[in-house]
């Protein structure tokens, strides 16, 4: 299926924005207006409509009386993707699933869940990948009811074909009506200055950081430090607009009190990056995550501080919605796009529908996410 991804972003970010819609009586608030344009689905107060793209062939498991469903199936083919219809699902479920190989142990699965839209609202591939531990698992709650949500069992992309088969074990639990997820707004502080010692991101430790300074990004931009710093405040602010994330910067007189996040800017990486960051935090469990950005390959293709604001604006953005739960997407033009970096940085993005790098059936809608997990700007 072929889209226009910008304007799907423009589309859903003013539909979320514009509409204050009383939820339907099943608590479903995903309704029409947020995804039209995805599968054009009646399925409000549970009535069926079209099944989402990849989808079609879900088998229906009802949880039993414990809620709780084992199925033990197999991977036959590279590239199979089983997919189970669990039925309704209400917010503030609470649900827990875990997939690992049996048999041979051949299999490295990785599980995703999905409301009745086909979007997904949690994804694992490995537990504990450093530990060889490549079972997959997820819990959390359910933050919008819906008459379908679907569990979705595939092959990680990463390993060799014969990784790829073999058979598995899905347990899913439910606790119905266990809690009341509710959104709470993110501060996230731009760390400008120099740091006070070593800094550690996702696992990694980086030596103390200078203060950020355009030259080093390109040394014609030699003096246009605070031009640039600027660039990509504003084009971080505009990104997140919508929704309740307050940008702080180590330049304000006075630094947030409560908690926050951190983007670090460092010179340089070994490791031909442009980023890295704790790791996805799904409905943003943790609320002083960091993520860094490593400024200098963006001289190699940035003619102007204009457009270096623009490009490392991007990554700052793409960090801080991992760290508020949302993942890499394949979509040009989509704010999590991380398929097709090149030129397309230079341009403006939009938080999208979009489908995932990291599941091969399913969207992202990170609009409807983004809501759920911080809750939109000024409480609108
Ligand atoms: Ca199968
Ligand atoms: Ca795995
Ligand atoms: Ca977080």
């Amino acid at each position: 299926m072929k889209r226009t991804w910008i304007m799907v972003g423009l589309a859903v970010g003013l539909t979320l924005v514009g509409f204050s819609c009383a939820p339907p009586p099943n608590g479903n608030t995903n309704g029409n207006q947020t995804n039209d344009n995805v599968s054009q689905n009646e399925n409000e107060n549970g009535t069926s409509g079209p099944v989402p793209e990849g989808f079609e062939n879900a088998t229906a498991m009802a949880l039993d009386e414990a809620h709780r469903l084992i199925v033990n199936s197999s991977i036959d083919v590279v590239d199979e993707v089983d997919v189970y219809d669990l039925g309704s699902l209400n917010a503030g479920d609470f649900v827990d699933v875990i997939c690992v190989a049996t048999g041979d142990g051949t299999l490295d699965p990785m599980v995703a869940i999905f409301d009745v839209d086909g979007e997904r609202v949690y994804w694992n591939d490995d537990i504990d990948a450093e530990h060889s531990n490549f079972a997959s698992s997820f819990n959390g709650y359910i933050h919008h009811g819906g008459s379908h949500y679907y569990v979705a069992v595939a092959s990680s992309g990463f390993p060799a074909t014969q990784e790829r088969i073999g058979a598995y074990r899905l347990t899913v639990q439910v606790q119905p009506n266990a809690g009341s997820p509710a959104a709470i707004g993110q501060t996230v502080l731009l760390y400008w200055q120099q740091t006070a010692g070593a800094v550690e991101v996702g696992g990694l430790t980086y030596a103390a950081l200078p203060a950020f300074d355009a030259t080093v990004v390109n040394a014609s931009f030699t003096g246009q430090t605070d031009a640039l710093k600027t660039a990509i405040l504003a084009h971080v602010q505009q990104a997140f607009g919508p929704y309740d994330v307050t940008f702080a910067t180590t330049d304000d007189s006075i630094w947030p009190t409560d908690r926050y996040s951190v983007v670090y800017f460092g010179t340089n990486t070994t490791q031909n990056i442009l980023s890295a960051s704790d790791g996805i935090d799904f409905f943003n469990g943790n609320d002083q995550d960091r993520a860094i950005i490593f400024v200098e390959p963006f001289g190699e293709f940035c003619a102007n501080v204009d457009q270096a604001g623009i490009a490392i604006g991007n990554v700052v953005v793409r960090e801080v919605g991992q760290l508020l739960g949302l993942m890499p997407t394949n979509a040009v033009g989509d704010a999590m796009d991380s398929a097709h970096e090149g030129t397309t940085l230079f341009n403006n993005r939009e938080f999208g529908v979009a489908p995932m790098l990291d599941f091969p059936i399913g969207e992202q809608n990170a609009p409807l996410l983004l809501e759920e997990t911080v809750g939109l700007h000024g409480g609108e």
